[in-house]
């Protein structure tokens, strides 16, 4: 079954595999397969050493498929099952629109992951993020819908099978409902929002207004408990 749909409504774990505790989130194993409909695994960090067992561990114990969220070109792993295959189409730095891709291009195509090209949408979630210190991109304003949404169709039209509205990991704001249902209804292909999000009215707003993938990392991060304040 594919990942994503432009109807479907599903919710990601991302799992930073420098911040990983096997036990940790283990001992909320029943609580992560009753939510996360899939586990994305990456960082904006360099963590090539830690990704493979990360991932090894995370599918040992885990049914969700899981899919890697690269923060570079060394963040692949072929115990994973795909890869959101990013490309920073909002900003204008090349090593992170094609060249990282570059490096681990000829290696992927060897393996057999799912991957999901994805055109990734960096939006001003109210503080400067991880992503865009390493990506050294400014993110798009929230302000300014219009550049968001004509930013999100050159990339379906470029051949993205997904775009991805980042509010930036810990962001502050997370993406506005108003940017969310404005880039779905000029998409044909899925939309997955992340970025700040910490409560489930947050993540039912995401999918009332047409997100079809809700990711999120931080909330669970700090504290894997938290997320006992998430409800189906
Ligand atoms: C970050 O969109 C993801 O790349 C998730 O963000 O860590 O703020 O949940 P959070």
């Amino acid at each position: 079954m594919a990942l994503l749909s432009t109807n479907s409504k599903k919710l990601a774990l991302l799992i930073d595999p420098e911040e990983y505790s096997e036990k940790d989130y283990l001992n909320q194993k029943g609580k992560i397969a009753d939510l996360f409909d899939v586990i994305l695994v990456g960082g904006s960090s360099d963590s090539k050493k830690q990704i493979d067992p990360c991932v090894k561990s995370i599918k040992a114990h885990f049914e969700q498929p899981v899919y890697i969220f690269p923060g570079s070109h060394e963040q692949v792993s072929e115990a994973a099952d795909g890869m959101l295959y990013l490309s920073l189409i909002s900003g204008n730095n090349a090593q992170y629109l094609i060249g990282e891709h570059r490096k681990s291009a000829l290696a992927l195509k060897q393996m057999d992951l799912d991957i999901v090209p994805t055109g990734y949408v960096l939006v001003d979630g109210g503080k400067e993020t991880s992503v865009q210190k390493v990506s050294q991109t400014l993110p798009l304003s929230q302000d300014d819908i219009e550049t968001i949404v004509a930013t999100s169709v050159a990339g379906e039209l470029l051949g993205m099978k997904a775009i991805y509205l980042e509010a930036g990991s810990g962001a502050k704001i997370p993406v506005k409902k108003e940017i969310i249902r404005e880039v779905k209804s000029k998409l044909d292909i899925p939309l997955i929002v992340g970025g700040g999000i910490r409560s489930s009215e947050e993540i039912k707003l995401a999918f009332e207004n047409g997100a079809n993938l809700v990711v999120i990392g931080t909330f669970i991060e700090e504290n894997t408990s938290n997320i006992n304040q998430l409800k189906k």
